[in-house]
């Protein structure tokens, strides 16, 4: 019995040391950060953002405390953006496109059809046309975007029903787009029946039919599986779009220079290595998903550029963003209409 007795409270003391020490540890930390993110663990973004974190958690000397919460965990895009203006929330990456709903000038970057390539969207987005739309993001709202937007890729559309081979099949389908006034505007001019969803409730919406279709790029259709729920995917690269890596501004300047330094360095550094991941993923995902039972098919894009030209489309958003920012975006893409 004594022995007993004694062993236990033995025991107990050396399980309480380790967490004493782990609880000195945490409490260290002067800085603690969340990330939110609307991905599956197995997308590159995930990946490269657990070892962004592991970097500026051990370059800060464990004085910032960076914690990832991936796959909606913190709620769907609508909640996390309300968290993250607010400062509940520090760091968020979101769609441009999205942030349209906080920050209409964002959207800029989504226009249909506009880049050719990634030569294109790099040089856009790191160059000019970025710079103007973070200036905007950080002028009207509580956040900024690290100098990096992370990638999300060429989007392609799937759909349950048939596959989408020119704009006449996109007439009355049910798609599923992400919540932002820009992709209603855009698939409206293509007369489908879009439905504003946040990501977190894709794969129900299209497993229980509430939606018919959706359109994302390869790699997330990938690594949501969403090829459970979808047949048919359609090569239509109808837009690029991309991630801004936002971040709550009173939060952020709560580091001293040296922080702020260390956190955007591995930010933007980890944006760059997405990219390539997310390149090389969408490139070669076409093989796997068709081996997993997706019916893959390729499009006319000037079949489908022509019919948001003539529904006026370009003209209605270039009046919208403006001389300026639509310039900023041509002098990239080329003339576009
Ligand atoms: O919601 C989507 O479809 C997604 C994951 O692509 C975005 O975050 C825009």
């Amino acid at each position: 019995m004594t022995i007993t007795r004694r062993h236990l409270i033995a025991s107990a003391g050396a399980i309480a040391l380790p967490a004493l020490t782990l609880g000195q540890a945490q409490a260290a930390a002067e800085f603690s950060f969340k990330y939110g993110n609307n991905l599956p663990v197995a997308h590159p973004m995930n990946a490269r953002a657990a070892e962004m974190a592991a970097a500026i958690n051990a370059e800060s000397k464990g004085r910032i405390d960076f914690q990832v919460f991936p796959n909606n965990q913190l709620g769907n895009d609508t909640d996390m953006l309300s968290q993250v203006r607010s400062g509940a929330l520090d760091f968020f990456t979101l769609s441009p496109l999205i942030l349209g709903t906080l920050v209409p000038a964002a959207q800029v970057s989504g226009v249909g059809f506009a880049f050719k390539d990634y030569g294109q969207v790099w040089a856009a987005m790191d160059g000019d046309l970025g710079a103007h739309v973070r200036k905007q993001i950080a002028a009207s709202s509580s956040l900024f975007a690290f100098e990096k937007i992370w990638d999300n890729g060429y989007r392609q559309i799937t759909t349950g029903t048939k596959p989408i081979a020119t704009p006449d099949d996109l007439k009355g389908l049910k798609i599923r787009i992400p919540p932002s006034p820009f992709w209603v505007s855009m698939f409206k001019a293509f007369e489908s029946s879009p439905l504003t969803i946040n990501f977190a409730e894709v794969y129900s919406a299209l497993q229980t039919k509430v939606a018919d279709a959706q359109e994302n790029p390869l790699a997330i259709i990938a690594t949501a599986k969403l090829n459970e729920v979808q047949k048919f995917c359609s090569v239509t690269n109808h837009m690029w779009d991309g991630f801004w890596f936002l971040g709550n501004k009173k939060s952020f300047d709560r580091l001293p220079q040296d922080l702020k330094d260390i956190v955007s360095r591995n930010i933007n550094a980890a944006g760059l290595k997405e990219r390539d991941d997310v390149k090389k993923l969408n490139d070669g995902l076409i093989a796997d998903l068709k081996a997993k039972g997706m019916t893959f098919n390729t499009t006319d894009a000037e079949l489908f550029r022509n019919k948001l030209r003539a529904a006026g489309f370009y003209a209605e958003w270039h009046k919208k963003f403006g001389e300026e920012a639509w310039g900023l975006l041509e002098k990239y893409t080329g003339k576009l209409v």
